[in-house]
């Protein structure tokens, strides 16, 4: 970080003393008992008007409870914190990261050839095609069966070892592509420690058809080393012992060639990527792989397609029609001035399963922070919980509590005018709730429109509906791996707008070390032979002694 960057960055308003953060407070105290039924009698063009739409996504947000007014104080309060600067920024390369002092260039990942993007003097675009291009020649090997396991047999089964951003991306990926899938060839996704995890992936395989890709952007995660020491032993011991076998079997996604070759894997069967691609923003890059041999290398690139469209969009686009930004400020707006302390993200598509747990690392990894980028505590509230479950089976189960709940959830709807696989009439009725949902929340039922039905007085309270929940609906054509990349990008960037105002750093996560840490600390006290002296609190202490006295003797 230069020394100017550095100035500026200390010399930034403190958010709550910027100029646009307390008239949004004074407008608030204002508008904040006016209904979002109020606001659509008022101005009947509302649902119309209060829509944007671009490269494919259309976002009605209409149902927020905002006003022109609302939005023109939220743009202004964004120009107010630099965004415009920040995103060159980003886009440019600066080592915006500052507490690791990297660069943030997931965008560079999807950027076409003909980009320069300079990382320390050295453009980086052609290093991310030259590994696309290994990363294509390989799925092509392997998906047309050329590339055989030890014993001649081409591989059936790929399974992907990693955690984190290691993970929960490529699964969502998967899973939501599954539809563009070569189903010749089976997936399994092994993070978790837990040896039931790696036990159930692996019990139904043939060890003689199978690839582990071991996907560590470092090479050194606890979890993902242990199962990939798992899956080599279980790989031996099927094949014979042949230690060449894991040539054949094992491929690594990494930036650390040094520990992949300690592992014993061929660097020539490694793919690389790079110290600036943060882990839950890498999808994208060779951790990609499992995808790519999923649904293929032109599927793949199409997917980076989408991703690129909306960067285009991001970067280019006027805040009042920027799909990130808006999403963004409706998010800042309820979170920080409205109070919600959560967002439900309700996918209705269940292709998209994984989607909301994706978003949870992405959101709360990123702005899951309590100090600003000065090092100095916030005084406004940060990101808020993400979470999520495909409609409809959501409405069957926790929407009670956002509609009649005591609690304000905001909710972003995604839905698609069109059926991956089309059967009678469910996608109408698949839809019609998704719509009815948000008409739902937003409108609710008054206490006479409950007894003019003809419901009793003392049943009339339990079926009167408040209304006024806010929510934001995602609609597109259909799920495509062009639009899967625009929907990514999309929070992508709507979660580095709120860190921008928030004035954190989304692109660190020292949060996670401590546990990390302390464990490493704990492990040994549980294996050893003889009683450890430990030095714990007394809670701690008492349950390693309690663990040690009660584990299984191996
Ligand atoms: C993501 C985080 C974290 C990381 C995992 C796996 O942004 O940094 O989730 O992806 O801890 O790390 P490795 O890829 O290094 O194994």
């Amino acid at each position: 970080m230069g020394k100017q960057e550095s100035d500026d960055k200390k010399s930034a308003v403190p958010l709550t003393k910027a100029k646009n953060w307390a008239a949004l407070q004074t407008h608030y105290q204002r508008t904040k008992d006016t209904h979002l039924r109020t606001l659509f009698f008022d101005d009947p063009t509302r649902g119309q008007t209060m829509t944007a739409e671009a490269i494919g996504l259309f976002l009605d947000y209409s149902k927020n409870r905002v006003t022109d007014e609302t939005i023109r104080l939220l743009i202004a309060l964004a120009e107010e914190s630099g965004l415009r600067a920040h995103i060159d920024a980003m886009f440019r390369g600066d080592k915006i990261n500052t507490t690791e002092n990297r660069a943030v260039l997931h965008v560079a990942l999807r950027a076409p050839k003909t980009e320069t993007i300079l990382v320390d003097g050295q453009n980086i675009v052609p290093q991310v095609h030259a590994v696309l291009e290994r990363m294509t020649a390989f799925s092509d090997r392997l998906r047309s069966g050329d590339w055989k396991g030890n014993t001649g047999k081409p591989i059936r089964n790929v399974v992907n070892i990693g955690i984190g951003g290691s993970d929960l991306g490529p699964v969502m990926a998967y899973e939501a592509l599954k539809h563009y899938s070569d189903r010749h060839l089976n997936f399994r996704f092994v993070s978790n420690v837990d040896s039931t995890d790696f036990a159930e992936a692996v019990q139904d395989l043939d060890p003689s058809e199978t690839l582990f890709i071991v996907s560590s952007k470092t090479f050194t995660t606890l979890e993902t080393m242990t199962n990939a020491h798992s899956a080599r032993a279980w790989l031996l011991q099927g094949l014979g012992g042949d230690e060449s076998a894991i040539a054949k079997h094992f491929v690594a996604v990494s930036t650390n060639a040094a520990e992949v070759k300690k592992f014993g894997i061929d660097t020539a069967n490694m793919f690389g990527f790079w110290d600036w691609v943060g882990g839950r923003y890498s999808m994208d890059s060779a951790i990609g792989l499992s995808t790519m041999l999923a649904v293929g290398p032109e599927n793949f690139y199409a997917l980076l397609d989408g991703f690129h469209h909306m960067d285009e969009h991001f970067r280019t686009t006027p805040f009042e029609r920027n799909l990130p930004v808006l999403l963004a400020l409706f998010a800042i707006w309820n979170n920080d001035f409205l109070g919600a302390q959560t967002v439900a993200v309700l996918p209705y598509e269940q292709y998209l399963k994984r989607f909301p747990a994706y978003l949870q690392q992405l959101t709360m990894e990123s702005n899951g922070k309590h100090v600003t980028l000065s090092g100095a505590e916030v005084d406004y509230a940060t990101c808020p919980i993400y979470w999520g479950e495909p409609g409809t089976n959501g409405q069957h189960s926790f929407y009670q509590l956002i509609h009649q709940g005591t609690r304000l959830i905001p909710c972003d709807f995604i839905g698609f005018y069109q059926a991956l696989n089309p059967i009678g009439a469910h996608h109408d009725v698949l839809i019609a709730n998704v719509f009815a949902q948000a008409e739902a929340l937003a409108f609710g039922k008054t206490l006479e429109q409950v007894k003019s039905e003809g419901v009793p007085d003392w049943l009339a309270p339990h079926r009167v509906f408040e209304g006024n929940r806010p929510s934001n609906m995602i609609l597109a054509e259909r799920l495509t791996p062009a639009i899967l990349g625009e929907l990514i990008a999309l929070y992508e960037h709507s979660v580095f707008v709120q860190g921008v105002i928030w004035q954190i750093n989304s692109f660190d996560q020292w949060g996670v070390e401590l546990g990390k840490v302390l464990a490493q600390r704990i492990i040994p006290e549980l294996e050893s032979p003889s009683e450890p002296a430990l030095k714990h609190d007394s809670s701690t202490n008492n349950l390693i002694e309690r663990y040690r006295k009660h584990k299984a003797k191996s």
